[in-house]
């Protein structure tokens, strides 16, 4: 059988983790790398071992011979890039929010369509083994009627105004940073967990640093620790630190969470709870192997990721037996086995976050900035 090729656009955080990812399939191979020049391609492409490399991704879209493209670049970049590469007949992963708006999301969504394309929105959080025991739980009824959801996603990264990433300017991020970032995430575990959609919210944004100092050379994800006062320049700051949202999720259903970029001490605390009229359940991406399941009348309970103690159709989100955690990384080999499943079998069933799914988010996003702006409820398209 003929390996599938992918070539990953964009080498920074979350580009290492899917050249990671898409290497612990079988079927697939990483052939070709892109970023903006062709030597900091070069010199990844060095690193991680992989054979070719450009500055320029549309010469690797017109090779017939690569079948999928990951974009894990700035979001600014991810409509353009996931546009030609669906013209050119390219599976397609994007990482999230899927595009700078709804109308560019929208066109996305349409294109995969016409082309019958694999597409994917890395929502990569819905694949820890316990959300998926979670998932299965709440589809067999044990929670009963789900009344309320409630969570955070708080990191720390972003709490000084010497913190930077390309996240914070509008023009490379879009109009919403954190809850681009984060806040879609937390909506999508959500409705995927509970089976329910959000159907209006009432927001409220804050930026907290009105202006930052942005350094004079460009910082990755994470790693802004490492610079001096000297390496600064002052500039406005156009996107949030912290939004704080009431939730509908249909008639019954109501929820409420936060996102923070500036939360000291939380490094990726994404965390909700699940009250249903029969029981609870909570989780906490920095416990991934621990659920917290809650009762009214008999005691609450802590169960632990162990497959064959898990429910059978969650199972094969978990591949090491109990005690031996599966985190982060593990999340994209995950969905990624599940996208590749589809693009060598077109008619196999589609058990990742599609296109559609990215859309919702980004229409989500905006309603978030829109509602804040008027300090009143919005309701979210279907
Ligand atoms: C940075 O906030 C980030 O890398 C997000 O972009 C990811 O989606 C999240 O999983 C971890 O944090």
């Amino acid at each position: 059988m003929r390996k599938l090729k992918a070539a990953v656009f964009g080498t920074g955080f979350v580009g290492r983790v899917h050249v990671e990812g898409i290497r612990r399939q079988p079927n697939v191979e990483v052939a070709a790398i892109a970023e903006y020049n062709d030597e900091l391609a070069k010199r990844f492409a060095g690193e991680m071992g992989i054979e070719r490399s450009s500055g320029d991704y549309h010469t690797l879209l017109a090779d017939k011979e690569i079948d999928a493209v990951h974009i894990c670049t700035p979001n600014a970049l991810h409509f353009p890039m996931a546009k030609a590469a669906l013209e050119a007949g390219k599976h397609v992963v994007c990482e999230k929010p899927l595009a700078m708006s709804s109308a560019e999301a929208d066109e996305m969504v349409k294109l995969a369509r016409a082309k019958n394309l694999a597409n994917c929105v890395n929502h990569n959080l819905r694949y820890y083994p316990m959300a998926q025991h979670l998932r299965r739980i709440r589809e067999n009824g044990e929670l009963g009627e789900i009344l309320v959801v409630q969570g955070t996603y708080s990191q720390d990264w972003l709490l000084y105004d010497t913190d930077w990433n390309w996240r914070i300017e509008s023009k490379s991020g879009g109009r919403s940073r954190v809850f681009a970032d984060l806040g879609t995430h937390w909506c999508d575990m959500i409705q995927h967990l509970t089976g329910l959609r959000i159907t209006s919210l009432c927001a409220d944004t804050q930026t907290f640093h009105k202006t930052r100092k942005r350094p004079k050379r460009a910082v990755e994800t994470f790693a802004g620790k490492t610079l001096k006062p000297e390496d600064y320049e002052e500039v406005p700051i156009d996107t949030e630190d912290f939004v704080s949202v009431l939730l509908r999720l249909g008639d019954r259903a109501r929820g409420a969470f936060t996102v923070s970029q500036l939360a000291a001490g939380r490094k990726n605390g994404f965390a909700f709870e699940i009250y249903g009229t029969k029981g609870s359940a909570a989780w906490n991406q920095e416990r991934p192997d621990e659920l917290w399941l809650g009762h009214r009348n008999t005691p609450n309970r802590i169960i632990i990721k162990d497959p064959s103690l898990m429910d059978e159709k969650a199972r094969s989100y978990a591949d090491l037996p109990g005690g031996h955690s599966e985190g982060y990384d593990d999340t994209f080999k995950q969905i990624f086995r599940r996208f590749y499943r589809t693009v060598a079998d077109r008619s196999a069933p589609v058990e990742y976050p599609d296109f559609a799914d990215g859309l919702h988010g980004v229409q989500i996003c905006e309603k978030v900035l829109d509602s804040s702006a008027k300090h009143a409820w919005v309701d979210v398209p279907a």
